[in-house]
């Protein structure tokens, strides 16, 4: 009896895990109700709270890179663009339809031959990165295509291959923590033209056998990873979806135990692997699988009270879609830098890390807007970093007006939206043990007038503080408000209420 009940416990969880509906990474998460025997769940605590941890928890921006192959074709081949035709500029390998071009897989798995960026320069692109304010980087090592940008012993669909030869990978390890910036290493577990690789849960023994080889290849190319690039802060893996992957739990539990084992302190995002369910990012008990939540992908949390209390970030590409680099940027909505910096701050402000995209080309250059927006949002931060780094969400009401952050007794107010009588009211609750005491503008440590507020708003948990901007202040970009928190001087006057 006991049996036939887990049994259907167990089935009801599974249906519940691979339903499309229940598939959704973001958004507001209920824990599911019943408890579920799980024995391949976490391996970390959930809030991890050790150096390594807590330097992720302060970074606010993050660089992402993807780089390979594709770069070289940039979304289009022979003046033919491949937008409609593939997914993303570096899913271009499974372009189809009429304007594919005639051998087009056979083309690209052989443009690695042509793999010779003349100006990659690491130095150049972590100075950059550096300038512009990110404190970590995620790098493709491999992506779906498989082509490895490291030297790997285990495939020779590497870098070595390519005229370039060299190990990119190293260059990137050790040009950006030059700069004081952390390095994680993105790494596609799915593998398009591997023949040990395939979407479905193997069955028969060959399958099972072909399968199996390929684990061992992939825990092979991972612990080469750690072995030749010890300074890396953590694992950002992706191409986990797939069934194969999901069945073999067993197999990845003990893969993230080894991971762990040999690089104390190492980072793994919630992206690497399921439970014995086959439930992803969260087990069937909706504990988190990893050290941090990885589901945000082009899209940030609208309510702080969906991530759960989990540490999380959030990768964000500039065109609406496309990692890789894309050549033609003309009719399609790019971002701008105030919506990247709003992005940030929102992100921050709910404590997540924000990490923007870059997808250098063929040759190793950036494209020229990413170099413009780099250049932008590092102008910004240099102002303003004291409310983007190390700081935690600010237990307020939400502002209409932009995103709060706070450190210690330092609440920071990033005002996005100009109030156009000038005034910048802050809603506080009636019961908040600190409020606002003083308040200055970041970018010229100028004082602003402070005064308490009194509207009256039926039953109205708050009390108002608003801080008054100086008559001619109208600023071409956001601004961070700064604010000393105090204990409340004294309880308002009590005021008679009508009798109705
Ligand atoms: C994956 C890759 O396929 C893509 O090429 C890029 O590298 C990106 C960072 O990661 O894309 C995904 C993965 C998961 C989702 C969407 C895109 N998802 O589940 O929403």
């Amino acid at each position: 009896m006991k049996n036939i009940l887990k049994f259907v416990l167990v089935t009801v969880a599974s249906i519940v895990a691979i339903n499309p509906a229940n598939a959704q990474w973001t958004g507001p998460k209920s824990k599911p109700t019943k408890e579920v025997e799980v024995k391949y769940g976490p391996l970390t605590p959930p809030h991890r709270t050790d150096a390594d941890m807590e330097a992720f928890r302060s970074y606010g921006l993050g660089q992402f890179i993807h780089w390979g192959i594709y770069s070289i074709a940039g979304n289009e081949w022979n003046g033919i663009s491949a937008r409609g035709g593939a997914a993303a500029s570096e899913w271009i390998r499974s372009w189809s339809g009429p304007t594919a071009p005639k051998d087009w897989t056979k083309t690209y798995d052989n443009l690695y031959k042509q793999f010779n960026p003349k100006n990659f320069d690491a130095k150049r692109w972590a100075k950059q990165a550096k300038d512009m304010g990110a404190k970590y980087v995620i790098f493709t090592t491999k992506h779906h295509d498989g082509f490895a940008l490291w030297p790997t012993k285990y495939s020779d669909y590497n870098v070595s291959a390519s005229p370039y030869k060299k190990d990119i990978v190293k260059q990137i390890v050790d040009a950006y923590t030059a700069e004081g910036i952390d390095v994680y290493l993105y790494f596609s577990i799915l593998e398009w033209n591997n023949p040990n690789y395939m979407g479905k849960a193997p069955k028969t023994d060959e399958e099972k056998e072909k399968f199996s080889k390929f684990l061992t290849y992939t825990r092979n190319q991972l612990l080469e990873q750690l072995d030749n690039y010890p300074k890396i802060k953590g694992f950002w893996f992706d191409g986990t979806w797939d069934a194969s992957w999901k069945s073999a739990y067993e197999f990845t539990y003990n893969l993230e135990k080894e991971l762990r084992e040999k690089h104390p302190g190492l980072i793994i995002g919630s992206r690497f692997r399921n439970d014995e369910h086959g439930s992803r990012h969260f087990d069937s008990n909706g504990n988190i699988l990893g050290d941090y939540e990885q589901g945000w992908e082009r899209k940030l949390p609208a309510e702080f009270e969906w991530l759960n209390g989990n540490d999380w970030d959030a990768v964000m590409t500039i065109p609406p879609n496309g990692w890789g680099y894309m050549k033609d940027w003309s009719g399609i909505y790019t971002k701008t830098t105030d919506d990247l910096l709003d992005m940030l701050m929102r992100s921050v402000s709910m404590n997540g890390n924000f990490v923007l995209n870059f997808g250098p080309d063929g040759n190793g250059n950036m494209h020229p807007e990413e170099d413009k927006i780099a250049k932008e949002i590092g102008e910004w931060i240099k102002i303003n970093a004291e409310a983007v780094y190390g700081v935690r969400h600010a237990a307020l009401t939400p502002s209409k007006l932009g995103y709060f952050t706070q450190k210690d007794d330092n609440l920071y107010l990033t005002v996005f939206n100009q109030p156009i009588n000038g005034i910048v009211r802050i809603a506080v609750p009636k019961n908040a043990k600190l409020v606002p005491g003083t308040a200055a503008l970041l970018v010229n440590s100028k004082n602003l007038g402070l005064k308490q507020a009194d509207i009256g708003l039926d039953l109205d948990k708050n009390t108002y503080y608003d801080v008054v901007l100086p008559k001619d202040f109208r600023p071409n970009k956001a601004f961070v408000i700064k604010m000393k928190l105090v204990v409340p001087k004294a309880k308002a006057a009590k005021l008679m209420d009508a009798k109705m």
